[in-house]
């Protein structure tokens, strides 16, 4: 259980980092290269932040959460524009409600709140309720928009799902009937059809998507898991592959496939030179105890 932990949060950062030098490119035959330093980017810092708040506050204080994210942020890991503003509004003192809702009135549709919420899948794998209610409050830190809390739950839900049971078809029935938005019940809907027969890459762009916005990106990180989860790189090289938010799609699937495989699945020649490894293993490792206090 405890490598699944370190697996999925080292899957994240992995995919993000190995994800990161391909941002914004067309879809081609990108292949994610492990043979210099690993840098990662928002994605991995904000579940960074998120984790070591839940850590020293044992708990999820919504305030704490916000003042690791303001305090610990660097501007140069490619936040998105909406979110570095609501982040600079709540640090000049604006309350987090109201800032939510200066940039988009109706909240970011991005994947900001899906990207960083898998250490709440598995802190809460044993409680669903307890695991959905931690995540509706971490993702409305940054993202109110209904899609990307649903986005956020998507995420948190196949992880704690995986970390209690093996994964079967039944599990994507699991996800659409907890979703609250028909965009994202019906994308994930899809995903079984889609799975059914050979699809080119630019077949699942046009379907799913590999955008910034959680309907483009989430199902699509599922999707890959689906298809490839048994070889972590297999997955990394798809979700690349369709260039796009491919940081990000990259680090939802490494999550998913990151705890699935458990740390043992993940190529060591990568880990080695993951930007602060040792950090984000710790992490895990304190998660899971956590876990298994709060479990009791
Ligand atoms: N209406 C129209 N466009 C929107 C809306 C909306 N309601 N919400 C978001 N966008 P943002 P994130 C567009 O800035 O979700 C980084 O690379 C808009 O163009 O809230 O934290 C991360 O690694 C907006 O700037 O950021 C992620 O991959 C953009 O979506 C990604 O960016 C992103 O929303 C998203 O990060
Ligand atoms: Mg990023």
């Amino acid at each position: 259980m405890k490598n699944r932990f370190t697996g999925c949060l080292l899957g994240l950062a992995l995919g993000d980092a190995l994800g990161a030098p391909f941002e914004g490119m067309p879809p081609g035959n990108h292949i994610p290269q492990c043979n210099g330093f690993l840098r990662y980017t928002d994605d991995t810092e904000m579940m960074i932040n998120l984790s070591e708040s839940i850590l020293e506050t044992g708990d999820i204080s919504r305030q704490s959460i916000a003042e690791h994210f303001c305090s610990s942020l660097t501007p140069t890991r490619g936040y998105g524009p909406g979110t570095l503003k609501v982040l600079s509004l709540i640090k000049s003192g604006v309350p987090i409600e109201d800032a939510t809702r200066k940039v988009f009135p109706d909240g970011s549709l991005g994947n900001g709140a899906a990207m960083r919420v898998a250490p709440l899948g598995l802190l809460y794998h044993w409680n669903e309720r307890l695991l959905t209610d931690a995540v509706s409050r971490v993702s409305t830190v940054t993202h109110v928009h209904p899609v990307a809390i649903d986005g956020a739950m998507a995420i948190a839900l196949t992880v704690g799902a995986l970390l209690r049971e093996t994964v079967t078809e039944s599990l994507l029935e699991y996800l659409v009937a907890r979703m609250q938005t028909n965009i994202m019940k019906q994308k994930l809907e899809s995903i079984s059809r889609l799975l059914s027969f050979d699809i080119s890459k630019e077949q699942i762009i046009e379907e799913l998507g590999h955008g910034v916005l959680t309907h483009e990106s989430v199902p699509t990180a599922i999707y890959a898991f689906f298809r490839f989860g048994d070889d972590f790189m297999e997955t990394m090289r798809f979700c690349i592959g369709l260039g796009g938010d491919t940081d990000t799609i990259a680090a939802m699937a490494g999550a998913l496939t990151g705890v699935y495989l458990s740390d043992n699945g993940l190529p060591d020649e990568c880990l080695e030179k993951l930007e602060n490894y040792s950090r984000i293993k710790g992490l895990a490792e304190r998660l899971y105890s956590l876990s298994l206090s709060m479990a009791g």
